[in-house]
Order: structure tokens, then sequence, then C-alpha cells
């Protein structure tokens, strides 16, 4: 049988699911304007956990990103973003700017902290069996990704702009956008604290309305904005078979 995950070798392929990490990603391939192919995974019936899908990251997740120039596919949302920014030279200042120590520590801020606490989150009886330790334990993440968005507003603010870096966005301000978007809808609806975070705020609203992002959440079956009360996909299940 055939492998349907089979990179192509002449072309970027994307691996993702609608509304999973590789949206991050999917923003920032768009933001680049780099041609690529989208290779849906349907995790709805563990096709990410099949041997074809392991052979590109052992770990089964979402997303991976294989390029025809490099000599494996690269897994962790943060390290395909890096990539992509280097190998575009956009989103991320060169390695020799005075700016890449700040863009460095909030990519993998975002990476350790606030994504992987979101994770937990959304999944807390892969952490926690017990159903009664469990409330303590989201309990106990809700006050860190609050502090998590806390420290974040703190950068925007020392920022001197309207992104993290000042006034041009970068690979953090698209990974923040996305982090406060699945805040807000996972596992359950909730608020973005606005009056508590207005620079976070002016930033999210401002990103999506950038044709990019309009592009890829529309790719991703995401109707309305995508950071700023956002919804879920509305996902057409035809399209799991690939774009
Ligand atoms: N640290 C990883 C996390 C990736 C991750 O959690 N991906 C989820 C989708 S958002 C996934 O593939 N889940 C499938 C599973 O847990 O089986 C990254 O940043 O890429």
């Amino acid at each position: 049988m055939s492998d349907p995950f089979k990179p192509d070798p002449d072309r970027l392929c994307l691996y993702g699911s609608f509304d999973s990490a590789n949206l991050v990603v999917r923003f920032v391939l768009e933001e680049l304007g780099l041609d690529y192919r989208f290779i849906a995974v349907d995790r709805a019936v563990r096709a990410n956990k099949t041997p074809e899908f392991l052979k590109l990251n052992p770990q089964g997740l979402l997303p991976v990103l294989a390029d025809p120039d490099l000599s494996e596919p690269v897994f962790e949302t943060a390290a395909i973003i890096l990539y992509l920014a280097d190998k575009a030279q956009g989103l991320a200042p060169p390695f020799t700017s005075p700016e890449r120590g700040r863009l460095l520590t909030w990519l993998f801020y975002l990476s350790n902290t606030l994504h992987a606490d979101l994770r937990i989150s959304f999944r807390p009886e892969r952490y926690v069996a017990d159903e009664a330790a469990r409330w303590h334990l989201i309990s106990g993440l809700e006050g860190r990704l609050i502090q998590a968005f806390d420290q974040l507003e703190s950068a925007f603010e020392r920022s001197g702009g309207l992104y993290v870096l000042g006034a041009e966005p970068s690979i953090v301000d698209f990974y923040a956008a996305t982090c406060a978007r699945w805040y807000q809808l996972y596992p359950e609806p909730k608020a973005f604290n606005r009056s508590a975070w207005p620079r976070l705020t002016a930033m999210i609203a401002k990103l999506q309305t950038r044709p990019a992002v309009i592009r890829a959440r529309e790719m991703e079956q995401i109707p309305g904005p995508a950071f700023l009360d956002p919804q879920r996909p509305a996902i057409d299940p035809a399209a799991l078979t690939g774009i």
C-alpha cells in the first residue's frame, strides 16, 4: 500500500489537522508567502499514530514540516517556525541582530511554558487518572495560564511597539496569538481578560486582520476572527483527505 504521508520531493509539506498546533505554522507559512502542501492527518482515526506517520514524528504529534532541503522532517512548533523564519529571512531578526535574544526568549517561553501548560489543560486525563485530583490540577493550571499571559503582557509593555519586537510582527506574535485563541476555546469557552492584558489584546486584534491570517484560518475551516472572540473550526470531513 502506498504511504499517504510520503513527503513531496520538491515542496515543503506541512502535516496537520484543523486548529491543531499546525495552525501556528500555517500562519507563518502564509505570512512568509512560502509555497507548501498541506497534508491532512485525521486524528479522529488516529492517523497520527500509524507507522507511516510515526516515521515523520515518533511522538505521533502534529505539526510536522518536511522540506526536501533537509535530511529529516522537523517537529515541534517552535522549531518549525524558527526554521521557516530563518529559511525565508522574515518574521525573525537574523542571528547577528541585537533583537535575536528577545525573539529566542519569548519563543522558548511560549513553547516550554504557555503552550505546554495549555496542552495539559486540554487533556488533563492524560496526566492524572483520578478525577477528584484532576480538579486540583485544572485549577492550578488556570493560575499558571493567567501568570503566563501576565508575563507576555509585560514583554509587550517593554517592546515599545504593538508587537513583541516593536513595530513589525515576528513568529512570536503569531505563536502568542494562537495560544490566546486556544485559551479562549479549549477545553471550554472562556473570556480573554482584555483589561488585564490590553497590549496583548491590541496585538491579537490587529494581527487577525492581516490577509495571511485570514487566508490561513479559512484554510483551517475557522469561521470568524482568529484570535479575539474566536470560534472553533467548522470541519468538513471531506477536507481531511488532504489539500
Ligand atoms: N510540543 C508539541 C506539541 C504538539 C501537540 O500537542 N500536538 C497535538 C495537536 S495540537 C497533537 O498532535 N495531538 C495528538 C495526540 O496527542 O495524540 C509542539 O509544539 O509541536
